[in-house]
């Protein structure tokens, strides 16, 4: 039998779905490799997320190489672990943490540190023979997570005039995952035909979601409900709306006005919070995400009161994924729950710990992918192993997204018959 000390750790540059690089890590134990974890990477990124290093040298992938990502790793993590036992998961991270010694991980990179955290979570998992979501989470990880499926795009993840950056669906009147997931590839299907009747683009953004140019957030909400209907599925009954609006991205913080340039409008927090107020009532929303600026709490503290308890507020950009911006929300009222990127913290560990806080606090927690994604199925074990009830992993076309999806599918089979799909209670 091998032994779970750690040999040898290798990295290597890769390309992510929007072909710019990013880290793989290999662990390997004797000679044999036994973990291998890939880091994905935003576009919508918040202000207070762990830094990604990239080389800034122009004259490799526009700047945007991660060789210095990957001397760190071997140069540094590398001869601090050598020797170290793969399964002490919390301890190898924590040294990680250390090692780097900045608040953002700017030192070493969130980028490195999360590509070996991963792949030593990896390692430890096939050291002991289990499944990934099985050695995360232990014998009580059966909650499979109801998808947030991004089926229209707009934002930063696409070159239309839609200011909102994600339109999903969320399939939850039913009692199975696989039977969610076909609910929405049925509806996604449809939405291409209302498309493509119209004489709109069926061209897709970066999470595989349409992108077609759109007169209004109202006009996307309408046809996707449309979609849904032609798909012989019951709108707010089985399948609801969600929205990311990303919307720190059209905030500008000295007028304090956001400038929702598709529909030739600003707004204040107030005035846009009257907005979601009104789209909800009009039409089956569950949950809006980023609904105001990272730095707007102030706004936040009355969106959550005016709509905390009918919907799920999701702190995105607002959150980072940090136990110490969340410990904030926590005190101050403010979303009623989290979007969980490892990428923005930076080990698995903290992930966790993310995650475990939100839960102690009644926060909902949604497992999420980012724009730029790898063939990593990782996200899709940790929303299992941690029960966390909800995934957000994009739309239904491009493998980069479809990889999660059909990796849940194998993983609900193989809990049999004690999967359980939470549906809207999960939300
Ligand atoms: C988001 C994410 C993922 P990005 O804003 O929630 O959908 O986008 O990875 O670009 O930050
Ligand atoms: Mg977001």
């Amino acid at each position: 039998m091998i032994s779970p000390i750690i040999s040898d750790i290798h990295a290597r540059e890769i390309l992510d779905s929007r072909g710019n690089p990013t880290i793989e890590v290999d662990i390997i134990c004797e000679g044999e490799m036994l973990g291998r974890a890939s880091v994905p990477s935003g576009a919508s990124t918040g202000e207070y997320e762990a830094l990604e290093l990239r080389d800034g040298d122009k004259n490799r992938y526009n700047g945007k190489g991660v060789l210095k990502s990957i001397k760190n790793i071997h140069d540094i993590i590398r001869p601090s672990l050598l020797g170290k036992n793969i399964l002490n998961q919390r301890e190898n991270d924590l040294s990680l943490i250390e090692q780097d010694g900045t608040k953002d991980k700017s030192k070493l990179g969130a980028n490195s540190i999360l590509g070996v955290s991963l792949a030593l979570a990896h390692s430890g998992a096939k050291y002991c023979g289990l499944p990934f979501y099985r050695y995360l989470g232990g014998s009580q990880s059966f909650h499979m997570p109801v998808p947030l499926m991004n089926i229209v795009n707009g934002g930063q993840h696409s070159n239309n005039n839609i200011d909102f950056q994600e339109f999903m669906i969320v399939p939850h009147g039913f009692t199975s995952f696989q039977e969610a997931l076909r609910a929405g590839v049925e509806i996604f299907h449809s939405l291409k035909k209302l498309l493509i009747a119209d004489g709109l683009s069926t061209a897709v953004g970066d999470e595989g979601g349409f992108a077609p140019s759109l007169s209004s957030n109202r006009v996307v909400i309408e046809m996707i409900l449309r979609a849904v209907e032609n798909a012989d599925y019951r709108p707010d009954e089985q399948v609801s709306l969600a929205i990311d609006v990303a919307s720190s991205e059209f905030y500008d913080s000295d007028r304090k006005l956001y400038v929702l340039s598709g529909e030739d409008i600003e707004q204040t927090s107030e005035e846009l919070i009257d907005i979601y107020v009104k789209l909800c009532r009009h039409y089956p929303i569950v949950s809006i995400e980023d609904g105001l600026d990272e730095n707007d709490w102030e706004g936040w503290a009355s969106l959550t009161k005016k709509l905390g308890s009918t919907i799920q507020l999701v702190g995105d950009d607002l959150l980072v994924t940090n136990i110490e911006h969340l410990k904030r929300a926590i005190e101050s009222n403010v979303a009623n729950a989290i979007l969980i990127k490892p990428n923005q913290i930076g080990t698995i560990t903290e992930t966790m710990e993310a995650i475990e806080l939100a839960k102690r606090n009644s926060y909902k927690t949604i497992i999420s992918h980012r724009s730029g994604e790898t063939e990593s199925t990782s996200i899709s074990h940790i929303a299992v192993a941690s029960n966390a009830g909800q995934i957000k992993t994009g739309s239904l076309s491009r493998t980069d997204r479809l990889i999660k999806y059909n990796e849940l599918l194998r993983i609900e089979e193989g809990l049999g018959s004690s999967a359980y799909y939470p549906g809207k209670n999960a939300l």
